[in-house]
């Protein structure tokens, strides 16, 4: 059996929008109130894949999920019509779309049963994306419903809040080996919250059966969270064994490095200094919210970033001389998300990495040239071109985007989502 990385990408969703839900997310609230190009944004979202599909790597992708959310208005007594602004816009939220926080996943390799492990994330510290878990579970039953090799689990019960993959990293010497896996949790953000929880992380640990020895927590660091590091995949990523980070990525970084060194010498730490590339540039350019993937051909690493990463001089020229001197990166690969970077989310948030066999997952959440192109037909037709804020309440383009979703679900032979 094959074990390979799959990159699974949230597909954006119609309803994609700029409504600043998410405290801490400073390129979500500072674009609160613009307006959004849902048609647009899909479209780049399937351009990052077919990049992907290009360089020889599997890729995969989720459903959009069904909004608004009318179980959850129902449960809160109130309807598009009568909710107030705020809970009109969580209901109706796209953000499913950053597929990093649907779920932790612990391959098959790393776990005492030798499955494969997925946990849904509860999403709990931010509203819009705290009913996000039933959708994402309903869907991840299906993509990883062969039980020999999978093994889906709901989220951890609150208060404890956990965000997925987006504060996790895998060291490995390759992918289908046994790897170190550390996950990192918040204590503080200053005036942010920490999203992460320890007890989550614990949690999770436990429940893919993981062995205790391989497994390491460790804290975010506050001043990251509060430069705007809201999870901990905007100043640090992981690829086999290769870790590139941001020099106050972590609360004790010496200690951090000492201890995964410990357990996986042949560990490569890449470094950036904020002397070169400070927390604030990190944080506007996503330089690190970056796929940081093994290429098949060559067995060399490249990083598919995002535009403004090429755009921010300092994160540009940094970039260059590691590529020009001996770095493990190799290549660099600007891909424009533009629509989902003023959400907040880069090509990293976009997607949720699962090793394991293609062939053992559902193969329609698997991609090739065909069905994008499939797609990229039904989002031109369907999607809406813009959404301004004070349409959110709008009949008429609640129907449009449940009918749109409807579509691409029905050309993706994937209808029993609905
Ligand atoms: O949770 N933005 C998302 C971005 C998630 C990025 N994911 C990773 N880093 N893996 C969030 O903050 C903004 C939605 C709005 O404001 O309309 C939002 O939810």
């Amino acid at each position: 059996m094959a074990l390979v990385e799959i990159n699974f990408d949230g597909i954006i969703g119609p309803s994609h929008n700029y409504a600043g839900l998410s405290l801490g997310n400073l390129a979500a609230t500072s674009n609160a109130g613009a307006v959004s190009q849902p048609r647009a944004a899909a479209l780049q979202g399937l351009e990052k894949m077919r990049t992907n599909l290009r360089l020889g790597l599997a890729q995969g992708f989720f459903m959009p999920l069904d909004r608004p959310n009318k179980q959850w208005l129902a449960g809160l007594a109130i309807d598009m019509k009568t909710a107030e602004p705020h809970i009109r816009a969580a209901a109706f939220s796209a953000s499913a779309m950053w597929a990093a926080n649907a779920a932790t996943v612990s391959p098959a390799p790393d776990t005492t049963d030798g499955k494969c492990h997925l946990s849904a994330a509860n999403l709990l510290t931010m509203a819009h994306r705290s009913h996000e878990w039933t959708g994402t579970l309903a869907q991840l039953k299906l993509a990883f419903a062969d039980e020999r090799h999978f093994v889906v689990h709901g989220p951890v019960p609150p208060p404890y809040g956990d965000e997925g993959a987006a504060n996790f990293m895998r060291l490995c010497p390759s992918h289908g080996e046994s790897g170190l896996e550390i996950f990192v949790y918040g204590k503080s953000g200053g005036p942010f919250p920490a999203r992460q929880h320890i007890e989550s992380s614990k949690a999770i640990a436990r429940a893919h059966m993981l062995d205790p020895e391989r497994t390491l927590f460790i804290q975010q660091s506050e001043i990251a969270i509060a430069a705007g590091a809201f999870h901990n995949d905007v100043v640090a990523v992981a690829n086999e064994r290769v870790l590139f980070t941001h020099e106050q990525a972590f609360e004790d970084p010496e200690a951090a490095y000492a201890t995964i060194r410990a357990k996986m010498p042949e560990t490569e730490i890449v470094v950036v200094p904020a002397d070169r590339v400070s927390l604030a540039d990190a944080v506007q350019s996503y330089l690190f919210n970056a796929q940081l993937v093994t290429l098949p051909e060559s067995g060399g690493m490249a990083l598919i970033l995002p535009t403004e990463a090429q755009s921010n001089p300092n994160v540009w020229g940094w970039l260059e001389e590691h590529v020009a001197g001996n770095g493990p990166i190799r290549k660099l690969i600007p891909v424009d998300v533009r629509q989902s970077m003023a959400n907040g989310g880069g090509p990293a948030c976009l997607r949720l990495r699962v090793v394991a066999d293609p062939a053992t997952v559902d193969q329609r959440f698997i991609a090739d040239e065909a069905k994008l192109a499939v797609m990229a037909e039904v989002i031109a037709k369907h999607w809406p071109e813009s959404i301004a804020p004070d349409q959110l309440g709008d009949a008429a383009l609640v129907e449009q985007v449940q009918k749109a979703r409807r579509a691409l679900l029905d050309a993706c032979g994937l209808t029993c989502l609905a």
